[in-house]
């Protein structure tokens, strides 16, 4: 079948930003954006999506080749006490011995995932960029071109964050030799985001991610920061671990959120990633910042981070959107259903985060929030914006004669099996009957390419 939809849709039931709405008529323009949204259409001459319709969700923080990892770690070590730099140095391992024919195939077959259960569009924090003893490749851009290329393959849209990566620890600590293919200097590094905005005029948004306060030190944050101001996205690992907080007390009296909002510029523009630990005031600074707050709660929980403060950060007016980050889970629907758990297991009650409304308010807040951290055009069902859009399979028991009201608590909280049944992208079928439509071929080079590597490691 073709892959460009009609650009004349009709959707029996709609989530607009202002919520449900039946009888939805959607014109799409050639580029792929929608360019009118009609409530109480008539379906005459238009192609009905046969379920409820979403806007796809972005996911604003990846590793792709982290979806190799699956199931390496999940024992325990050597030393009994297992904890986040114990995972972090299996995956090194893995980091160090990726070819970049790898690379593309497991980020192609990551992406097929992510569109299968319903992300459209994803923000890749990229930090491998060169080869494993830690020169540069022939071409610079080597590893994002092969990012890159995975996202056309799988036809997700791409936010791409090459990592600015310095020194192994606060204070410009050496790096170790596990770091060699992140590092780049200032001017190598903003070399690099200038090939790739050149290079990628159209299709791809280029932003920055100064991988965190303790692998950037101030002058080289300062430096990029000036030197690619104001127009990029800027996404950084913040306060994950307490260990972090911590060593950056003990380097700058100040904690990881407060040094940050002292020493750079934070707004809009800004995606803090975890933000796990923050005191009171820095939330709320944070929060009136205007900058996103990056949550991968199923990672967070598998990593042993700790727990975000959710309704501190809410009720601050705190903007948020999820990632799926190490991938240990591919499913906005599992992390926002984990980040509703946490909150209860803490608190010891029901209903933290979902409201009288149930769960649209945090469903629509998250799909705003992680746009914004995309910075492309995502993430609502509206004029303008791209014709990124999920359509669910009503017909499953979890969400079968749900009443349209409780529809998005259903989906959240009442069922395992994927409800995602097609799923368009810039006005392209990318999954149909809940398949990918390049699964095989994609899954084939993905599958080979992890056992080569297995047998390597
Ligand atoms: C990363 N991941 O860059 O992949 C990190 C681990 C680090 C998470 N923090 C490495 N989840 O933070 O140094
Ligand atoms: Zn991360």
């Amino acid at each position: 079948m073709s892959r460009e939809a009609s650009r004349r849709l009709f959707a029996p039931l709609a989530l607009l930003p202002d919520g449900w709405h039946a009888d939805v008529g959607l014109d799409l323009d050639a580029s792929g954006s929608i360019s009118a949204v009609t409530p109480g259409a008539t379906p005459d001459g238009r192609e009905r999506l046969d379920g409820p319709v979403l806007p796809g969700f972005p996911n604003l923080h990846s590793h792709a080749f982290q979806r190799a990892m699956a199931g390496l770690a999940e024992h325990r070590g050597e030393d009994a006490d297992d904890d986040f730099w114990s995972w972090r140095r299996l995956m090194y391992g893995l980091a160090g011995a990726l070819t970049p024919e790898e690379i593309q195939a497991i980020a192609a077959q990551l992406y097929v995932e992510m569109l299968e259960a319903g992300y459209t569009a994803v923000a890749e924090f990229h930090y491998l960029h060169h080869q494993p003893d830690g020169r540069p490749y022939d071409d610079l851009a080597e590893l994002s071109e092969r990012v890159i290329a995975a996202s056309k393959e799988a036809g997700i849209g791409l936010t791409h964050l090459p990592v600015l990566y310095l020194s192994g620890g606060f204070g410009g600590k050496p790096p170790t030799d596990g770091q060699r293919r992140f590092l780049n200097p200032p001017d190598r590094f903003l070399r690099l985001i200038e090939t790739l905005r050149s290079r990628h005029r159209n299709g791809v948004t280029v932003g920055i991610a100064p991988h965190s306060l303790r692998a950037v030190p101030p002058e080289a944050l300062a430096a990029v920061l000036d030197a690619t101001a104001p127009a990029l996205r800027v996404h950084i690992h913040i306060a994950e671990q307490t260990g972090e907080v911590d060593q950056c007390l003990a380097w700058s009296g100040q904690r990881p959120v407060e040094w940050l909002l002292a020493h750079a510029p934070v707004d809009s523009r800004w995606c803090l990633v975890h933000a796990t630990h923050m005191t009171g005031e820095e939330t709320r600074k944070a929060a009136a910042s205007g900058a996103i707050a990056g949550l991968c709660p199923t990672t967070e929980a598998n990593l042993g981070d700790g727990f975000f403060q959710a309704e501190d950060w809410l009720s601050a007016g705190g903007a948020f959107g999820i990632g799926s980050d190490s991938h240990i889970s591919v499913s906005p629907i599992e992390e926002l259903r984990w980040l509703e758990y946490g909150r209860r297991l803490v608190a010891r009650r029901r209903n933290r985060l979902t409201s009288r409304a149930g769960a649209r308010d945090l469903y629509l807040a998250a799909l705003a929030g992680a746009a914004e951290a995309c910075g492309r055009p995502i993430g609502r069902i509206a004029t303008g914006a791209r014709a990124d859009l999920v359509i669910l399979d009503r017909e499953m028991p979890g969400l079968a004669e749900v009443p349209t009201d409780r529809l998005l608590d259903a989906l959240l909280f009442a069922g395992n099996a994927n409800p995602v049944k097609h799923v368009l992208v810039g006005g392209r079928w990318q999954v149909r009957d809940a398949r990918h439509l390049d699964r095989e071929a994609i899954f084939g080079r993905y599958r080979s390419a992890v056992a080569a590597v297995r047998r390597r490691l």
